[in-house]
C-alpha cells in the first residue's frame, strides 16, 4: 500500500519595522530586516503527501478555501524546485496542499509570508516523518526553506520579534534564515498592538517581487543599504531603553523610506492612497500634539499598520473608531497584536 503522510501548521503574518527591500543571489536580503509576528492574521495549511511512482518533479494540487487554485501554482512550483535537492523524497510524492487565511480574502494584506511559512513548516514536518530523523534546528531549517518561497516568510516561522539577515547586534543572525530575537526589550515593546487599517482592498499595481527587482540600479540603493543596518541598530537600542519616541521615529522613517524607494524607482510607482496619507497625518497629530504613544508603519501597499503599546488599548480603540475607521474601505480594520508564533496542528490533522 502507498505511504501517506500528513502535516498541518498555522503560521502568522508579520510586519517589518526595519524593511527588507532589495535582494541578491538566491533570495538573500540586501540588508537585515526586523519584524514582529502577528497573532490574528494567520495562514493554516495542511499538506498530504502520497507515494507515487518516481517522477522528476512533485505532482502538486493546491486548494485555497477548499477551491482548486491553479493560478497559485507557478510560485508554489518555483518554491518546490528550490528545495528539491535537500528534499529529494518530494520526487516520489504527490502533494495536496490545502490552505486558508484567517484574514479576509483580498483585504490587501500580503499573505505570502504566512503562506510560505506554513508550507515550509509542513514540508519540514513531513521530511522528519519520511526520513524518520529529527531535524536539528527545525525552525531554522523551515525559515531557510520559507525564504526560498518568499523572503519575508523567513521571519514568519517564529513568534514575537525576529531578524532576518546578518547584523552585528543580533548574535546568530544569518542571511539564509531568520532568528528569533532574545533581547531584554522593555515592557511596552513586549505587548505591541497592530491595528491594520484596510484602506484599499484592490490588487497592488506592482508586486513586491517586481519592486525588489527595481532596487537593482536604483539611484538611492547604496544609501538605503547603508541606512537600514544603522536604523536596525538604533531601533534595538531604543527598545532596550524603552525610548518610544526614537522607536516611532525610526519605524516611520523606514515605512516612508520604503515608499520613497518605490516612488523613485525606474519606472516609479505609488502604492499609497489619499486615505493612507490622511491616516498618517492623524496618527502623527495624535502623537505629537496630543501625546498619545501611537505610530504607524506600512507594508508594500496602501494599508496602514497602527502601532501602539498595549497599555493604551482603550485610548487606541477610541482614536481608531472616531478618527481612522472612516478612512478605511467599508470601515474595515483588523485589531491584531504581537503573537506567539506558529502552531503545529499535525496531530489534529492526523486524527
Ligand atoms: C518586508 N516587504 O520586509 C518588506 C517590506 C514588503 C514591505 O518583503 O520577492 O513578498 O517574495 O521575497 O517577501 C514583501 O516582499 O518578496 C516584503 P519576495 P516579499 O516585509
Amino acid at each position: 500500500m502507498a505511504s501517506i503522510y500528513t502535516a498541518s501548521w498555522q503560521a502568522p503574518s508579520n510586519i517589518a519595522l526595519i524593511k527588507y527591500w532589495g535582494k541578491y543571489g538566491i533570495q538573500l536580503p540586501a540588508n537585515a530586516s526586523l519584524s514582529f509576528s502577528l497573532n490574528t492574521c494567520t495562514t493554516k495549511t495542511r499538506v498530504t503527501a502520497e507515494e507515487i511512482p518516481f517522477k522528476d518533479f512533485p505532482d502538486i494540487r493546491f486548494l485555497f478555501d477548499g477551491e482548486e487554485r491553479p493560478d497559485f501554482l507557478p510560485k508554489i512550483q518555483a518554491f518546490f524546485r528550490s528545495i528539491l535537492v535537500e528534499c529529494s523524497w518530494l520526487k516520489k510524492y504527490k502533494l495536496t496542499i490545502e490552505s486558508s487565511n484567517t484574514f479576509p480574502h483580498s483585504s490587501g494584506i500580503a499573505s505570502s509570508a504566512s503562506a510560505f511559512a506554513a508550507l515550509a513548516l509542513c514540508i519540514t514536518d513531513i521530511d522528519e516523518q519520511i526520513t524518520g530523523k529529527k531535524i536539528g534546528g527545525f525552525f531554522r531549517v523551515a525559515s531557510h526553506r520559507a525564504r526560498l518561497g518568499s523572503g519575508s516568510a523567513a521571519r514568519s516561522v517564529y513568534g514575537n520579534y525576529t531578524v532576518w539577515g546578518k547584523h552585528p547586534m543580533v548574535v546568530g543572525s544569518h542571511q539564509e534564515y531568520a532568528v528569533p530575537i532574545d533581547d531584554p526589550f522593555t515592557e511596552e515593546f513586549q505587548n505591541m498592538l497592530d491595528y491594520v487599517l484596510l484602506i484599499d482592498r484592490g490588487e497592488k499595481s506592482v508586486s513586491s517581487s517586481a519592486g525588489h527587482a527595481l532596487m537593482h540600479g536604483h539611484p538611492y540603493a547604496k544609501a538605503r543599504f547603508e541606512r537600514a543596518p544603522e536604523n536596525l541598530h538604533q531601533l534595538i537600542s531604543a527598545m532596550r531603553s524603552g525610548d518610544l519616541e526614537s522607536f516611532f521615529s525610526i519605524v516611520e522613517e523606514e515605512a516612508l523610506g520604503l515608499h520613497a524607494l518605490m516612488m523613485s524607482s525606474q519606472p516609479n510607482y505609488l502604492l499609497m492612497r489619499p486615505n493612507t496619507l490622511a491616516a498618517i497625518e492623524h496618527i502623527r497629530y495624535a502623537r505629537i500634539k496630543e501625546g498619545i504613544p501611537v505610530g504607524f508603519t506600512l507594508d508594500a501597499g496602501a494599508n496602514v499598520h497602527v502601532i501602539a503599546p498595549k497599555s493604551i488599548e482603550h485610548t487606541l480603540n477610541d482614536f481608531v473608531t472616531s478618527t481612522l475607521q472612516p478612512l478605511c474601505s467599508d470601515g474595515a480594520y483588523i485589531c491584531d497584536h504581537i503573537g506567539a508564533g506558529p502552531q503545529n496542528l499535525t496531530n489534529e490533522a492526523n486524527r
